[in-house]
């Protein structure tokens, strides 16, 4: 089986001299041979993000994180849903923050699952809770009547989404001194997630066994990173996530490492030292996908998204099944790249290549549900 996916990524790959580092070998050289080594392999490939890509955080759940319900409506959406909006509060050596994550959980389902979007659009545009405005970016109404508990914050509430030399955001509430391996602003993001899913855990009309986190883009790389580490989340989803998120590194089609920098706040200093320098790179995008498994993972493409190079995003998802099938599980089920509107929901790691541009719309999010009412209901 493990041949197998290997005869695969050579068919696939469209230079046949692109070597990845090994999914399955430790950094000491040692073959990771049994599912009783994943762990340890897992945390190893973790550190190797947090050191070089996203930077380490100074805090996990601080010690007074608390949670207010400041809106609820037991009758939303004409009474198919309770609303509730919930302060999650907490403090740290720069003072008092606060951000607000939304549910709208279906009064049809007892303990619903729920798909978690973080969200870093415009939130009066995209996360309007009265549904006076709506957008496919987050269609509450469809993921309700699909029995999930449709969840979202706003990532620049957690942390500002501009480089203001880390003053702002949590980083003025966690930061100490900063050195070239401090978390960035999508490792705040995601520590976010995090922090939204300690609340699911307390309510029970939600069950926090399963829930999906979704981000699109720079938000794509932000629930990989947050999916990838935090193994609560039974399902991650980078939509269109490219560069630093899906999409292969080493590849360097569409955007690569030295342009991505440019968002000098996102990563942590370290990074820099790959730009223009991938094929130097001890560890590439797939390494972080494989730390999902055996969990479920859905990367999904644009056809028009090349910047976000769709065909790594999927080679990815290919290269990691290794680790799905070390752990008894299939990873994803593929001969080859899907044609336009295809998908690929037969393994634990899903994909689809939408018809269409850098988004996230109605169609995937249909497609989300789909490979979660198989997998994760
Ligand atoms: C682009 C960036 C991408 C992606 C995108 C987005 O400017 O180059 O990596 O994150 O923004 O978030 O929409």
């Amino acid at each position: 089986m493990k041949f197998f996916s290997v005869f695969f990524v050579l068919i696939l790959s469209a230079s046949a001299e692109l070597t990845l580092p090994e999914i399955l070998t430790f950094q000491n050289g040692k073959k990771v041979s049994s599912a009783e080594d994943w762990p340890a392999r897992r945390s190893e490939i973790l550190n190797i993000f947090r050191e070089n890509v996203y930077g380490v955080n100074p805090v996990e759940r601080p010690a007074d994180l608390t949670f207010e319900l400041i809106k609820s409506d037991a009758k939303a959406l004409d009474g198919a849903a309770t609303l509730k909006v919930v302060k999650i509060s907490f403090s740290g050596l720069g003072g008092k923050a606060s951000f607000k994550a939304n549910f709208f959980i279906p009064n049809a389902v007892k303990s619903a699952p729920v798909f978690l979007l973080a969200c870093h659009r415009t939130e009066s545009e995209n996360l309007d809770v009265t549904r006076k405005v709506k957008s496919d970016f987050w269609p509450v109404e469809a993921i309700v009547k699909r029995g999930y508990c449709a969840a979202s914050f706003y990532t620049g509430e957690v942390d500002p989404d501009k480089f203001d030399n880390f003053q702002n955001g949590v980083h003025k509430i966690f930061d100490k001194k900063r050195t070239k391996n401090s978390w960035g602003t999508i490792a705040a993001w995601a520590w976010g997630a995090s922090r939204v899913l300690d609340y699911i855990e307390t309510d029970l009309a939600m069950d926090a066994q399963k829930v999906a986190i979704v981000g699109h883009s720079r938000g794509g790389k932000t629930s990989l990173w947050a999916g990838a580490s935090d193994d609560r989340f039974a399902m991650v989803v980078p939509n269109n996530s490219g560069c630093s998120g899906a999409a292969i590194s080493k590849r360097k089609e569409g955007e690569t490492i030295a342009k991505i920098i440019r968002f000098k706040h996102w990563f942590c200093k370290n990074y820099n030292a790959f730009a223009n320098n991938e094929d130097n790179m001890p560890f590439d995008q797939h390494m972080l996908c494989a730390a999902v498994a055996p969990r479920l993972l859905y990367i999904s493409s644009a056809t028009q998204d090349k910047w976000a190079d769709p065909e790594g995003e999927y080679l990815s998802g290919v290269y990691a099944s290794q680790a799905y099938e070390l752990l008894g599980k299939k990873g994803l089920v593929s001969e080859s790249f899907p044609k336009p509107g295809g998908f690929r929901h037969e393994g634990n790691v899903g994909y689809h290549l939408r018809n269409g541009k850098h988004n996230l719309t109605s169609f995937d999010w249909h497609k989300f549900m789909d490979f979660a009412d198989a997998k994760m209901k």
